[in-house]
């Protein structure tokens, strides 16, 4: 028989399930990441588990969202999660270190190997051969403990590349080409690899640039070969070690193929608010811009900061431009300044922020109302900058520092000569930022700290067998987890404060959702297709359920949305018919009876509107397992009532 590269890895990594698209599988996790935004979640759930350490090969938690702290509960988080990890045999990446996707995929990314983290962007390691996924906080919780993720088994996708880049032509323009070809839905319920000529022509860091925005496709991850660039790489990084081949079988069946062609490929530019709204760079050039921003885990390699670098140097950032700089890592931030690159960044007059991701989730450098930003970024979501009305364009970062210059859009390619970037043989290797754990004799020991902004997780309460709630909210497709529950540096600080959270639930919709689903004890929400995308942001769904929302009914959801539902105890429904979602609005007074028993044994149930008398068929999509959690309340309690039989 023959494989795909996740096939392989798969099979090699199977606890149960058949291999059949569609089927769920569970999967043996060799290493889980965790950010603090979603950490202190992940640690609380898992500290709730009870089980005293680690049990995967690797495990680490990086500071890199909430590093502003503007009052002391960032702070605060820091060092739970760092006492939380010393004591649990966690790595602690400590904040300064960088973005945890760009030091995961230099330190500790292997070809074959799995790796879930409480991240979407979690598939850049899949730039350097590994199976990456975004998972929910409590998922990650559970892997740590020893526990199987679980996915359905998804479809394969090929993606072709053909040729090699021209030059100022990037691999983000590469996988924005992807976007436009398959849009943010393309991806749902696939792996994407990549093969083709084009591959050997990517450096790591460029095939990560990729597989980082796969995340954007929808996709439930992306992958590329291991081959010699890879091994390079990690000969770079002194971890020659790890690395192993890694291709698929010449007779894999893949069901869908898609065809990049490198050499006719030209800059493009994702235009507001969606990553798939591409258009070619050519026919916006001349459009005057305000603000710039490069890094983000998209981005951020020594390549990309030396290529901006090199277009920076000896000029001078235009005056109606502000240009922030964020390096993805302490690594490449060091190996910049070593090499003068950061001299020349610094003297065009770039504002140079830290390692973190910065202004890509809205900590800080939010534009100016009605503003145009340029950003290397990977999302463009409504109001993630932290300005509404804001319009921001995704772009590679040649086409980000040029355009810096001119204060204008500019195709990269008119430039004429592009600089020649020469890559280090050797990275400048520094674990010093990377806290190790305590030895497991002394981790008894240890007391963990928790500041006043870490509140207890909220319990969920299993369903009830017929349920009478209103619509307490209807909204349309592609609703994202930021129009969920916003981020941003009013609203992270909060990331572990349920009822204080609560208060920004939705309010990029709705500003008066919060109080009305207080008001109203909760309630059950319709939304479109593709409910859900965008983050694994798990507050999307806790904080929903602190409100009291027994139910969402969509068109269909994101991957990592769902599972996150599900694990809080919210059932997730979607219409037989999607044409049903017309026959319900706003405020309408809903029933289903014997909900409870449709989520124990039945795939369909029946939504009366009792306001207008018009009712509805809805599909229950779920597992045996996923049925117990939501009969359970949630996996939390699921996992306790397991545990204790
Ligand atoms: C994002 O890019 O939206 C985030 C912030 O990294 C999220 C995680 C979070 O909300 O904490 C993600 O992509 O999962
Ligand atoms: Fe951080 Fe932005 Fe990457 Fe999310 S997408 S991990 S906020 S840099």
């Amino acid at each position: 028989m023959a494989y795909t590269i996740a096939q392989k890895i798969i099979k090699d990594h199977l606890l149960s399930g058949d291999m059949t698209t569609g089927s769920e599988v569970a999967l043996r996790i060799d290493q889980t990441l965790t950010q603090d935004a979603t950490g202190t979640m992940a640690y609380l759930q898992f500290e709730a588990m009870g089980i005293e350490r680690v049990k995967t090969e690797l495990s680490v938690a990086y500071i890199d969202h909430n590093t502003l702290q503007a009052g002391f509960e960032n702070a605060d988080d820091h060092r739970y999660i760092q006492t939380v990890a010393k004591k649990h045999g966690i790595r602690f990446s400590r904040p300064g270190n960088g973005i945890c996707h760009q030091v995961h995929l230099e330190r500790f990314a292997r070809p074959g190997g799995t790796l879930i983290g409480s991240d979407s962007h979690t598939p850049t390691a899949g730039g350097i051969g590994m199976l990456a996924f975004g998972a929910g906080g409590l998922d990650v919780a559970v892997a740590m403990g020893g526990g199987a993720y679980y996915i359905t088994m998804p479809r394969m996708i090929r993606v072709n590349l053909k040729g090699k880049l021209r030059p100022f032509v990037s691999a983000k323009d590469i996988i924005l080409e992807v976007l436009r070809q398959l849009g943010v839905k393309g991806g749902v319920g696939a792996i994407v690899e990549y093969a083709g000529e084009g591959v050997a022509t990517l450096s790591v860091p460029e095939r990560a640039t990729i597989t980082n925005m796969g995340a954007e496709l929808g996709a439930t991850t992306s992958i590329f070969p291991s081959d010699l660039t890879t091994k390079a790489f990690l000969e770079a990084e002194d971890r020659g070690d790890v690395w192993q081949p890694l291709a698929s079988d010449e007779d894999a069946v893949y069901d869908a193929e898609y065809t990049v062609d490198l050499d006719t490929l030209s800059p493009l530019v994702a235009c507001p608010h969606s990553p798939d709204n591409v258009k070619p760079a050519s026919e916006l050039a001349g459009m005057k811009i305000d603000q710039v921003c490069i890094g983000s885990c998209t981005n951020s390699s020594l390549r990309d900061m030396l290529t901006v670098a090199a277009i920076l140097k000896g000029k001078t950032v235009h005056p109606d431009v502000s240009l922030s700089i964020s390096p993805g890592s302490k690594q490449v931030f060091n190996m910049l300044a070593e090499c003068g690159a950061l001299a020349d960044i610094i003297a065009a007059g770039a504002r140079v922020l830290e390692c973190a991701c910065g202004p890509c989730i809205g900590m800080g450098f939010s534009p100016k109302s009605g503003g145009v930003s340029l950003r290397t970024f990977n999302r463009n979501f409504l109001a993630r900058s932290g300005t509404k009305d804001a319009e921001v364009y995704l772009v590679s970062p040649e086409l980000a520092a040029a355009s810096a210059i001119a204060g204008v859009l500019v195709d990269p390619t008119t430039l004429g000569e592009a600089p020649k970037i020469e890559m280090p043989k050797k990275f400048k290797i520094s674990d010093n930022m990377i806290d190790l754990p305590a030895d497991p004799e002394d981790a008894p020991s240890l007391t963990v700290e928790r500041g006043p902004n870490i509140k207890a997780i909220p319990k969920g309460t299993p369903p009830e067998n017929d349920l009478s709630a209103r619509l307490i909210l209807k909204v349309g497709d592609n609703i994202t987890t930021d129009h969920i529950m916003p981020a941003g540096a009013k609203i992270l600080p909060y990331r572990s404060n349920v009822p204080k959270l609560s208060e920004f639930c939705f309010t990029v919709c709705d500003p008066e959702f919060p109080e009305r689903a207080l008001k109203e004890g909760g309630g059950i929400i319709i939304g479109g297709s593709n409910y859900g995308q965008g983050s694994s942001r798990e507050h999307a769904a806790l904080v929903p359920q602190y409100l009291g929302i027994k139910a969402v009914i969509a068109k269909s959801f994101a991957r990592i949305h769902v599972a996150n539902l599900i694990n809080f105890g919210i059932i997730p429904m979607t219409f037989f018919s999607e044409d049903d979602y017309e026959l319900f609005g706003e405020g309408d007074e809903l029933y289903i009876e014997g909900l409870r028993d449709a989520v124990t044994s039945k795939n369909t149930v029946t939504l009366i509107n009792r306001t207008t008398g018009s009712s509805a068929a809805l599909t229950l999509n779920l597992t045996a397992r996923q049925r117990e959690i939501l009969l359970a309340g949630g996996t939390l309690n699921y996992t306790k009532a397991n545990s204790n039989r």
